[in-house]
């Protein structure tokens, strides 16, 4: 049985879906946090990095990084064809565009978020904050130019993983409308995974209904 440690807006959102479109059969922990901030003695010794979520394999191996659990998932469930075949160019584009989300669009929402650990004089914690914004619309800007003319899903045809990813940093956004409005090819993807089975209450559980 996997065990995903969650919180409400944080990454777990993604490996939730994953792991619930792959009929994984899975444990949901919810860690403690103050202040958005991780403050859970015991998920703290299972993650020393404090960082959620994290991900236990039914082998027991503690798996970090968002990404990293959302590929995991799609690998150990191949039937429920969650990434595009292995070896293809469709995949290259899987783990450029993922990467890419990780690099270019979550992590200015923590520089964003916690700007203050970004910096070393606090007299510069609102200009950190400033350039974070503006580095995570260029982010999301790369995604809706790369979409091309209007493909269903984000890697065209077929639903991803990176689906769901794209949907939980939108919601992530400090202005999700006005995102939304400025990206309609994004917006359209959105909409098409909140319309999945199941998902609604899955927006609900994790705090993340702004998407129409
Ligand atoms: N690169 C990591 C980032 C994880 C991360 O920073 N998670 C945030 C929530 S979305 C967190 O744990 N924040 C609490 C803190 O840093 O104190 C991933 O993709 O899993």
């Amino acid at each position: 049985m996997y065990k995903l440690y969650w919180s409400r807006r944080t990454g777990a959102f993604a490996v939730d879906v994953a792991l619930t479109e792959s009929g994984a059969v899975f444990e949901r922990i919810e860690v403690k946090r103050s202040n958005g901030r991780v403050d859970d003695p015991e998920f703290e010794r299972l993650n020393p990095m404090k960082q959620i979520p994290a991900l236990v394999l039914p082998s027991g191996a503690v798996i970090t990084e968002s990404a990293a659990m959302v590929m995991t998932v799609a690998d150990s469930f191949p039937e429920a064809r969650l990434l595009p075949e292995t070896g293809t160019d469709l995949r290259a584009q899987a783990y450029r565009w993922l990467l890419h989300m990780v690099v270019n669009i979550y992590e200015p929402d923590l520089r964003y978020s916690y700007a203050d650990r970004y910096t070393a004089d606090s007299a510069g914690v609102a200009g950190v904050k400033t350039a974070a914004a503006g580095r995570w619309g260029w982010g999301f800007r790369a995604v809706e130019e790369g979409l091309g003319a209007g493909p269903s899903w984000y890697l065209g045809r077929d639903f991803s993983v990176l689906d769901p990813y794209l949907a939980m940093v939108v919601c992530w956004h400090y202005d999700t409308p006005a995102l939304l409005a400025r990206s309609p090819k994004i917006a359209a993807i959105c909409k098409r995974v909140l319309a999945r089975p199941g998902m609604p209450q899955l927006f609900q559980r994790y705090g993340m209904g702004d998407l129409d």
